[in-house]
């Protein structure tokens, strides 16, 4: 009698690095730029959501303060490049978003980050307090507004990408069915 082999199964961050990879490969629809290599640990979360969901990133640092030109070469670039919207997180005085909104015309989704002594209140109202005229989506401060922002993302690229809208519906059930009928 034939013995039937078990199939290995993978554990969740298995599952996730192996559709991290598939979408390596993906031409980047998505910026994700960060003012400092020390925003990554939360900048993470955009990423990994629309890697798992198939979505190609170009993360970047870009720092709208310490690196202007570097952020000027990029974002002026970016739609002909095939970049159909941005990611900007940064902390303390966070200009990283509503400078990127100033020069393209491409959709910002800003994400304040708790780096400061002010633990990102600072940064919460620098990107989203942007004069009328040049809009920016803000999020809620740190690695839950980046993991947002990324949904955000899939979502606006949804509407006409059938294969990120089933990624974003499979997504929403398993989230769904990961919750608890009772606490303990
Ligand atoms: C901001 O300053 C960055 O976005 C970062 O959140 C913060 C601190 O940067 P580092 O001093 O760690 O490079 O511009």
């Amino acid at each position: 009698m034939a013995v039937k082999k078990k199939a290995a199964k993978q554990k969740p961050a298995q599952k996730a690095s192996a559709k991290a990879s598939k979408a390596r490969g993906k031409k980047a629809r998505v910026a994700v730029l960060m003012g400092s290599k020390s925003d990554w640990p939360s900048m993470e979360a955009a990423v990994e959501v629309l890697k798992g969901m198939g979505v190609g990133c170009d993360v970047r640092v870009i720092s709208a303060h310490r690196t202007p030109e570097r952020h000027h070469k990029f974002v002026t670039g970016a739609e002909a490049a095939g970049i159909e919207l941005f990611i900007c997180g940064a902390g303390f005085a966070a200009h990283l978003a509503g400078v990127t909104a100033a020069i393209t015309p491409l959709p910002v989704l800003g994400v304040p980050l708790d780096s400061s002594a002010l633990n990102g209140i600072d940064a919460l109202l620098a990107t989203v307090q942007m004069p009328g005229g040049i809009p920016v989506a803000t999020f809620g401060i740190g690695k839950s507004g980046a993991k947002n922002a990324g949904l955000f993302a899939a979502a606006m690229l949804a509407g006409s990408d059938p294969s990120v809208r089933k990624a974003l519906d499979a997504y929403r059930k398993k989230q769904t069915a990961s919750v608890p009928e009772r606490p303990f």
